[in-house]
């Protein structure tokens, strides 16, 4: 099993942003604490992503934080990231697993205890489960529960991040729960300083961790 530290993990949106802005913010959160990123785009061309990947990769590596791409495999391999996540409607994990190899990671969606061992069972190195909230991001989800999210942190051994709606005042319903982190899109991307947005998450999240 891979030692992944998913313990605040940054989903990017870059909606609206010029590059330089986007990777401005980017490395603000790397600073207050973020340990995985994401690089989420939906709209970019192919070749558009592949150049995004690369930039961001390389600000990821200053931080040692490892990046994954979302969905896409081809933009993974082709920008030398360190793997893909991919949701229960993208390429199957095994699939995606047998292209990247032993050595990449591979993260998966899940919303149910039977897709959390699919996943795990096929090669996923960390499972993102939610929306625990409802969200505002763009993006396709139903609501999990947080009894489910308990269920499948249960059921398979690779860190379980909750995901969806999470911001520094409302994770106390993932109190008791052993997930390896949480991950955030518009707590950090929105923030007006997300430096300062990351250190909260992380001091929220150790809090609970303690309690
Ligand atoms: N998958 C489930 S909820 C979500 C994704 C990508 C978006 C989470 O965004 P936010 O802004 O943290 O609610
Ligand atoms: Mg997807």
């Amino acid at each position: 099993m891979k030692k992944l530290d998913t313990t605040l993990y940054l989903v990017t949106d870059s909606t609206g942003l010029p590059e330089e802005v986007f990777l401005e913010k980017v490395e603000r959160a790397l600073q207050g604490g973020v340990t995985f990123l994401q690089l989420r785009e939906k709209e970019r061309s192919t070749r558009a992503y592949i150049h995004l990947a690369r930039e961001v990769h390389a600000l990821a590596r200053r931080y040692q934080v490892p990046l994954v791409v979302d969905d896409r495999v081809d933009v993974a391999l082709a920008a030398e990231t360190d793997g893909v996540h991919v949701g229960q409607t993208d390429m199957p994990v095994e699939l995606a697993r047998k292209l990247l190899g032993p050595d990449r990671i591979v993260g998966a969606t899940a919303k149910t205890v039977p897709q959390a061992l699919e996943a795990w069972r096929q090669g996923a190195d960390y499972l993102g489960v939610g929306a625990i909230y409802p969200t505002t991001t763009k993006v396709v989800t139903v609501l999990t529960s947080t009894e489910t999210l308990g269920e499948i942190c249960k059921a398979v051994p690779i860190p379980v991040n909750a995901i969806g709606g999470l911001n520094r005042d409302n994770l106390g319903v993932l109190k008791g729960i052993p997930i390896g982190g949480i991950c955030v899109v518009s707590a950090i991307m929105k923030a007006d300083d997300p430096r300062a947005a990351a250190e909260g998450l992380r001091q929220a999240f150790d809090g609970l961790r303690k309690e």
